[in-house]
């Protein structure tokens, strides 16, 4: 199988406009799914377990005697995991104490325990940080279900101190994953139900008899179930409506042209949506990477996804130097942005917009997917302009805190009387001039 990967050259005079046809991507809105959707949620909000348990009857084929009986208790978790081969439970222990420890960095290091301070009036204001007190975690079912996801979505909870993390599976036929009932137990997740699809996301937005509502759901599915994630919000909250994965990477030429190759198959091995692109200086390395995408392409069991995800949705960028290479990076934006070169930091510091900056020739973003420690869960679709990966602060709220001294409630009680008379709001302004001294009440003057 021989595959052609477009080739782009910045100095082409209409290289934006090329390369802007490359990252085109329309999210499917299908109104045929949204309509079935609406049709599930409905159901479900009304019907409560029965709908779940018709639904899950006739999508997974599989015949609960209740929903409680969807439940898969803590002792068959725990079986799973003892059940797994050692040198993969280390694995998988390894990565998630990494994960955890990483995690745990990012609430003690970016003031997730809130602030408070005392204005010389006695005034103190402050804002303080919670957890949500129940999350829902969705993991797809069959070829998409990823182990390392469960850890990458519960863990950042946990450490939040989220006390209650619900996950939802489809088992179609009745087939359970092992590895992900593993990487259930193993990153803490508190209650695990075999459902999928609108219907676990409609229970667990609205809750059932059985299923507890939770207040926000979390997680990675197919169209229906982003369909579904879109309608709830605002009953709960939503992480975010994940497409396909990216990788870019920026490379000066000087690394082994198989390891950028497969680097690019990492993710076009996701997904036939999926993105890969290298952009490159030197035009000699871009035909040798070209070559050894061709040469390596065979071997692989995904060989045709990777290959329809290269042909349709990968591209070979050519730039005049690493500047414009590090431009180009910002511009696309990419969920994991790989700059493989010599001193690799100099091009990091021009980078305002990746979701993850994979920095050096040893840092695959495979390393990243697993194991090294930060979130796998990324903005993709160029959202990395305005969104950051998945952490503990997706987990936590704030809430702000004014306690007025009675000094303070002078000085702030004209400011807004003043600002409320100005809106029409009388009562607002009265609230306010109640509490100087000497006091307006009437009948107290
Ligand atoms: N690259 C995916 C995460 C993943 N890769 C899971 C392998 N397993 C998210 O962008
Ligand atoms: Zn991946």
């Amino acid at each position: 199988m021989a595959i052609n990967i477009r080739k782009l050259d910045s100095t082409d005079a209409d290289f934006k406009a090329q390369l802007a046809a490359v990252l085109a991507f329309e999210a499917s809105e299908d109104e045929a799914i949204d309509r079935a959707v609406l049709r599930i949620l409905e159901d479900v909000k009304q019907r409560g377990d029965a709908a779940v348990l018709e639904y899950t009857k006739q999508f997974d084929h599989v015949d609960g005697a209740s929903v409680a009986a969807l439940e898969i208790g803590r002792d068959e978790l725990q079986a799973a995991l003892d059940s797994l081969p050692p040198v993969r439970r280390a694995a998988l222990q390894t990565a998630a104490d990494r994960v955890r420890a990483y995690h745990e960095r990012q609430k003690n290091e970016i003031g997730s325990n809130g602030f408070i301070y005392t204005e010389a009036d006695g005034t103190v204001l402050g804002q303080k940080v919670t957890p949500l007190d129940r999350v829902g975690l969705y993991v797809p079912g069959g070829k998409a279900a990823y182990p390392s996801s469960v850890l990458m979505n519960a863990i950042p909870a946990k450490v939040a101190g989220v006390p209650e993390v619900i996950m939802v599976v489809p088992t179609p036929n009745g087939v359970k994953n092992e590895l992900v009932l593993a990487a259930a137990a193993m990153s803490g997740v508190d209650r695990v139900f075999t459902i999928g699809g609108a219907q676990a996301v409609g229970a667990l937005a609205y809750g059932t008899a059985t299923i507890p509502q939770v207040d926000k759901i979390v997680g990675p599915g197919n169209a229906y179930v982003a369909a579904a994630k879109r309608r709830v919000f605002g009953t709960v909250g939503i992480d975010m409506i994940a497409g396909p994965s990216e990788i870019l990477v920026v490379c000066d030429g000087t690394t082994d042209p198989d390891w950028i190759a497969m680097d690019l198959f990492s993710q076009a091995e996701h997904d036939e949506l999926a993105q890969s692109i290298l952009v490159c200086p030197d035009a000699a390395y871009l035909d040798k990477v070209a070559e050894s995408v061709n040469r390596q392409l065979e071997a692989m069991p995904r060989k045709d996804t990777i290959a329809t995800s290269l042909t349709n949705r990968g591209a070979l960028v050519k730039v005049r130097d690493m500047n414009e290479a590090c431009e180009i990076a910002n511009l696309i934006a990419a969920e994991h942005l790989e700059i493989s070169a010599e001193n690799p930091q100099q091009w990091a510091d021009k980078i305002r917009h990746a979701g993850a900056m994979f920095l050096g020739r040893f840092s695959s973003e495979s390393l990243g997917d697993y194991c090294a420690g930060p979130n796998h869960v990324l903005p993709t679709s160029r959202t990395a302009r305005f969104s950051s990966p998945l952490g503990v602060y997706d987990f936590q709220k704030r809430s702000s805190i004014l306690m007025v001294s009675e000094g303070g409630a002078q000085t702030l009680g004209k400011v807004a009387a003043e600002l409320a008379y100005g809106e029409g709001l009388q009562a607002h302004a009265r609230s306010a001039e109640y509490r100087l001294n000497p006091g307006l009440k009437p009948g107290l003057k």
